[in-house]
């Protein structure tokens, strides 16, 4: 049985105050039914995660290094996040493939740094807008799946997480109808490749303008683990319904 995810990337916003919500958060689910995930700017990890309580809220960061330390300006480790707290790392995020050139490549050594860090890779994969309208969908997950997600992959160290880019932000989603037929693809190419127990216990979450109004018909989609949400995880007024309708 999969748990329920609801991950929070907060892209480059927040600040220390925004941190208060997380005590908020803990308050509000303190149930525990679902998994709840914070992935804050690299300089709130270390706050954040003293002030989480870690079985409650895990804390993630927004990308790594695929190296483990040296001479890369400006980058961070996997191990680093770790120390600083974190459990996750987002990888391969569509903001830092088209403003950071990162390929599907790239997105798999991280990953596999991620994983030799005993860090959670919360893996994203999605399609343009061009490339839906050709009906090349399908085709383009298939090929970031493969390429982007390392053979180190287990149902407990990866989430994918399917973020078409013409959803981002936007406030467009896409039906229910096209969520379910890229998911099933997702969890039936993981089962393919890694065979039925990981396939199965691989989580996939949703991610492009999720919010409290369209979470619950997004969630009832099959394959459909959690979201992945940006804008409406920052403040708790807009992130908590997302997690009760889980
Ligand atoms: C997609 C999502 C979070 P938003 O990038 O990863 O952002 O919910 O603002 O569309």
């Amino acid at each position: 049985m999969r748990r329920k995810l609801a991950a929070g990337n907060w892209k480059m916003n927040g600040e220390r105050s925004t941190l208060g919500m997380l005590e908020a958060l803990a308050r509000a689910h303190s149930g525990g039914a679902v998994d709840i995930m914070i992935c804050p700017p690299f300089t709130l990890i270390d706050a954040a995660a003293a002030l989480s309580d870690a079985a409650l809220i895990t804390i993630g960061g927004q990308d790594c290094h695929s190296e483990s330390a040296g001479a890369h300006t400006g980058d961070i480790s996997a191990d680093m996040l770790r120390a600083a707290g974190a459990g996750a790392v987002i990888l391969g995020h569509s903001e830092r493939r088209a403003d950071h050139g990162e390929t599907s490549d790239d997105v798999r050594a991280k990953a596999r740094a991620a994983h030799e860090a005993g860090l959670i890779a919360i893996i994203c994969v999605g399609e343009s807008l061009a490339e839906r309208e050709a009906q090349n969908t399908l085709d383009i997950i298939g090929g970031q799946l493969s390429s982007s997600v390392p053979d180190t992959a287990t149902g407990e160290n990866t989430v994918i997480a399917y973020e078409p880019c013409w959803a981002i932000g936007t406030g467009l989603t896409p039906t229910t109808d096209q969520i379910g037929e890229v998911h099933d693809f997702i969890r039936t190419r993981i089962e393919r490749r890694f065979g039925a127990g990981v396939g199965r216990s691989v989580r996939l979450l949703y991610g492009g303008s999720v919010k409290g109004a369209n979470a619950a018909e997004i969630f009832a989609v099959s394959n459909v683990d959690g979201a992945l949400v940006g804008g409406a995880s920052l403040s708790v007024d807009d992130f908590s319904p997302i997690i009760s309708a889980l």
